[in-house]
């Protein structure tokens, strides 16, 4: 047992995003996202993302795991764990069902609601992103996706109608869910679920992704403003996929170049935190001619709405390898840490690397933070007695909470709390799979949704509402 740990008000729990776990894909008024289609993959076969639905394809985020109709008794069962909050998202859609209505959906404003009451009732607080990965489908086929400066009109819409609607329930906010998942460019998924923009040939991807990022800061600043003036109160965030990149060897060029790698994955945060680009950013769009559309005006918005916090993900870290450019390209250049062991799915298990995360971002943006994601995606076994034994989670979550405690009691990171993501099982969101797992509920259901949908309590949730109850103390 440590006698140092987190703070008194530390807000253990736990994350899930509204695709992966409502289904209801079509229920309450709700209209197409891009979430309902792309198809099951696995992890050698990438999701198809499809025009309609077609009948020979299983869409898994249409059904998930039914939390629609479940969210009372998941709710309590993360009661149960002694959560102190619960993160989701609002599914876009079923508040604007095409994304360009003038009036809100009020079915979909009662689900949201509901579900809020349901967590306020058990003291829990809903930590809510108002952007992951579900746009409507309506916005990408008639705008074009975040290409487009007329989605920022949209974002702002909605997120003003749900800090209208929610304030006095939901106090932490985020705007858009690892909004840099798009540096990767030459992955058609990411680029979709952030930006729903689907590449043609001979398209500039790289500047693509930079034009389509700039409108969703200045969405993202516009949001922040919009909220603190509805409710100064309001805690509103941005949210990174934080990897570390570390050099393979210790060349002077090849360090360098891991900065530019790691600077061109987080500038994002730069902008959202200081309200500027950061001049090496500057230099390099005009190196490159891309005459991006960012006026005066952007750059004016952009000061004003800076974030109250970093929300982040942290999974795994990522290595480079040598290269005599300073064009950072995620898809070539990664190789294998052999300090590093991998998931089943080939992500670097790192736990280190997350005391690495606190502090880097610690010096870099003197804000709080907030980890909202983080856990191990595996296979998981139902026993004939219903029991999970799952000690591999556990031992991933607790090297991870140790590191994240060090940084607390060690290097003084200013930490909210902790959200594990998919507390209860639910559709991955690079795969489109059931079977890869990250809950401490199980869920009875396979890729394709078969199953009888019944929840059971891993070994992991007995474990975690321990480690809840002695603040971190006990792991
Ligand atoms: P899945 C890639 C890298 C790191 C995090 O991911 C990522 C992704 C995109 O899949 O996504 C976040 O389900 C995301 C969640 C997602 C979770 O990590 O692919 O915010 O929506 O489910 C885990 O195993």
């Amino acid at each position: 047992m440590n006698s140092k740990t987190f703070k008194k008000n530390f807000l253990w729990g736990g994350a899930v995003a509204a695709h992966q776990l409502e289904g209801a894909y079509n229920e309450g008024g709700k209209g197409l996202s891009i979430a309902d289609l792309m198809t099951l993959g696995s992890n050698k076969k990438p999701r198809e993302l499809t025009k309609t639905v077609e009948k020979s394809k299983y869409y898994p985020n249409h059904k998930a795991i039914d939390f629609y109709h479940h969210y009372k008794g998941d709710i309590a069962l993360m009661a149960e764990m002694g959560f102190k909050a619960f993160r989701t998202s609002i599914a876009w859609t079923r508040i604007f069902p095409n994304g360009d209505e003038t009036k809100p959906n009020e079915a979909g404003l009662k689900f949201y609601d509901h579900v809020f009451d349901e967590c306020l009732k058990h003291n829990i607080q809903p930590v809510v992103t108002l952007s992951h990965f579900e746009m409507p489908y309506h916005l990408v086929t008639k705008y074009g996706g975040w290409s487009n400066r007329k989605l920022i009109t949209f974002f702002t819409r909605f997120a003003h109608v749900c800090f209208e609607r929610y304030h006095n329930k939901v106090k932490y906010w985020m705007t858009f869910n690892e909004i840099n998942n798009q540096t990767n460019y030459d992955s058609d998924i990411s680029v979709y679920e952030d930006s729903g923009i689907k590449f043609k040939a001979g398209d500039d991807k790289q500047k693509i992704m930079y034009q389509a990022a700039h409108y969703e800061l200045v969405a993202s600043s516009e949001v922040v403003q919009i909220g603190h003036a509805i409710d100064p109160s309001l805690q509103i965030g941005c949210m990174l996929a934080f990897c570390p990149i570390y050099p393979a060897t210790s060349k002077p060029e090849y360090v360098l170049f891991t900065k530019r790698a790691m600077d061109s994955r987080l500038y994002f945060g730069d902008v959202q935190v200081n309200g500027e680009y950061p001049n090496w950013l500057k230099t390099y769009f005009k190196n490159k001619n891309y005459n991006l559309d960012i006026t005066g005006k952007d750059l004016e918005i952009l000061k004003l709405g800076t974030v109250d916090y970093i929300g982040f993900s942290y999974y795994m870290s990522f290595t480079t390898k040598y290269t005599n450019h300073m064009d950072y390209r995620e898809s070539k250049d990664l190789v294998r840490n052999p300090f590093i062991k991998i998931s089943d799915w080939g992500w670097p298990i790192d736990p280190v690397g997350l005391r690495y995360a606190l502090n880097w971002m610690t010096t870099r943006w003197h804000k709080p933070l907030f980890v909202v994601e983080n856990g191990l995606g595996a296979y998981d076994k139902l026993t004939s007695d219903h029991k999970i034994h799952d000690d591999y989670r556990i031992n991933y979550l607790r090297e991870h909470i140790i590191q994240m405690r060090k940084a607390v009691t060690e290097d003084g990171v200013d930490l909210i709390g902790y959200l594990p993501w998919g507390c209860i099982d639910l559709v991955s969101a690079s795969t489109g799979e059931m079977k890869k797992r990250y809950g401490f509920i199980y869920v009875d259901e396979d890729d394709y949704g078969n199953g009888s949908l019944k929840r059971y309590k891993k070994d992991s949730f007995y474990w975690y509402k321990k480690v809840i109850a002695t603040n971190g103390k006990d792991l």
